[in-house]
């Protein structure tokens, strides 16, 4: 048995029992002198497994005993989960439970705890959240949470106003802005995010039946590759705030009372509208499986939710900002409202382009992959493309939720017409 002080993947989805072995030991090793010490495993009954739900990138492994004791392991692999030939450093481990560790101070209760994390194994043990749902799995079974709107904005609110500008000391930011960069996690979102899903990549993902659409709407317009390419400049190049930069319903667990968010491994500094379109665009695809289904219930919540959450984001960042500012030319009148409104900007852009990129990029969502019906299918493509482009081509105009929801109206109103 290994004693860990050299890396090797002892996570292996093909060896559970091996698996379970090493990753017993590891966890008694690395639990001892940390908050998780505290946990007396019950070593008789001690198991580890691999669940069956997991996300693009990295491995990981529920431990628990009979006792109730438990903890997540998660390891980076030096391949991406997603695809053998896409890699990743291993240093995203680090960056993820960094970038959990300050998020826990600045939005209490809204992260998975870490326990604690280990730069030579490239694995950190973090919080078990299995009492929790992963939000995208539990809406793909239509359940509506009415505290994620209240959450998910005070998340954003607090996490992004308080690592900007605005509120942290300048040389602490720069600072951390150094920590958490990891070009290839940044090359990842440059690239399927704000490039291939315009350019016709071979590694896109169109379903065939949609391909003359896409051409049209996504490969062959000018002005919206345009507006594209400035997106990812500002994306590149404004280090505005720490982002979680995968802010996905994927990366969010929940139950009725409580949300807590995780796997911010593409965390970084940039705009803070990324990280709000892309809970918007996730909603959205929520919203297109309800609609599948005729589910109007389900799909009201999902709008209502889009709206809530801009219009919540908005009011409490609007009072956060009068409370925690430091920056003296962050106070002079009318600075935060020029503030705000380039964030809503930013916003509609990047739930532009995240409406874009999974549906016909190399990540697509389940939400809209598992609709078997080939018409509904394409309505919900459509509904994602045509939203997209305006939020993309019109992004001076989204203010409040309310015009959030309007485009997907609109959107869905225009898709029909197109079948
Ligand atoms: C290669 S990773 C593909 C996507 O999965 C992650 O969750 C990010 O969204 C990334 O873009
Ligand atoms: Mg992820």
């Amino acid at each position: 048995m290994s004693d860990f002080s050299k890396y090797f993947l002892m996570i292996n989805e093909d060896d559970p029992e091996g698996t379970e072995k090493t990753v017993i030991a590891y966890t008694l090793l690395k639990t001892q002198g940390t908050d998780a010490g505290k946990i007396d495993w019950d070593t008789a009954t001690m198991k580890a497994k691999i669940p069956s739900e997991h996300g693009n990138l990295n491995h990981v492994c529920r431990v628990y005993d009979a006792k109730g004791h438990s903890i997540y392991i998660k390891q980076a692999g030096l391949e991406t989960r997603i695809s053998k030939d896409m890699t990743a450093s291993l240093d995203r481990n680090r960056q993820e439970s960094e970038i959990l560790e300050l998020e826990e101070k600045m939005a209490p209760g809204m992260v998975p705890h870490i326990y604690f994390f280990d730069t030579v194994m490239c694995a950190s043990g973090m919080e078990d959240c299995s009492d929790f749902e992963v939000m995208r799995d539990a809406m793909l079974e239509h359940k509506t949470f009415p505290r994620f709107a209240e959450d998910i904005s005070t998340f954003m609110a607090r996490t992004l106003l308080l690592s900007s500008d605005v509120v942290m000391d300048h040389k602490e930011k720069k600072e951390l802005t150094r920590r958490f960069i990891t070009p290839d996690l940044c090359d990842i979102t440059e690239k399927l995010v704000l490039m291939e899903p315009y350019l016709g990549s071979s590694r896109n993902n169109v379903f065939p039946p949609n391909r003359e659409f896409v051409e049209k709407e996504l490969y062959r317009d000018d002005a919206l590759h345009l507006e594209v390419s400035k997106l990812k400049f500002n994306f590149m190049t404004n280090a505005q705030a720490l982002l979680h930069g995968d802010l996905h319903t994927g990366s969010v667990f929940i139950k009725p009372d409580a949300t807590k968010i995780f796997d911010c491994e593409f965390g970084t500094f940039a705009p803070m509208g990324y990280d709000i379109g892309n809970v918007v665009a996730n909603m959205i695809f929520a919203y297109d499986n309800g609609l599948s289904a005729d589910d109007d219930v389900f799909c009201s919540w999902c709008l209502d939710a889009v709206e809530k959450t801009i219009d919540l984001f908005i009011s409490k960042f609007s009072t956060l900002y009068d409370e925690a500012v430091t920056e003296p030319m962050a106070k002079v009148p009318g600075f935060k409202e020029y503030y705000i409104d380039s964030i809503l900007r930013d916003t509609a852009g990047y739930a532009g382009t995240e409406l874009h990129r999974r549906t016909v990029g190399m990540a697509n969502v389940v939400d809209v992959t598992s609709i078997k019906d080939e018409r509904k299918r394409l309505l919900a493509e459509r509904i994602n493309i045509l939203a997209g482009k305006d939020y993309i081509l019109h992004q001076g105009r989204f203010k409040t939720g309310k015009d959030f929801v309007d485009a997907v109206l609109n959107a869905r109103e225009a898709a029909v017409k197109t079948l």
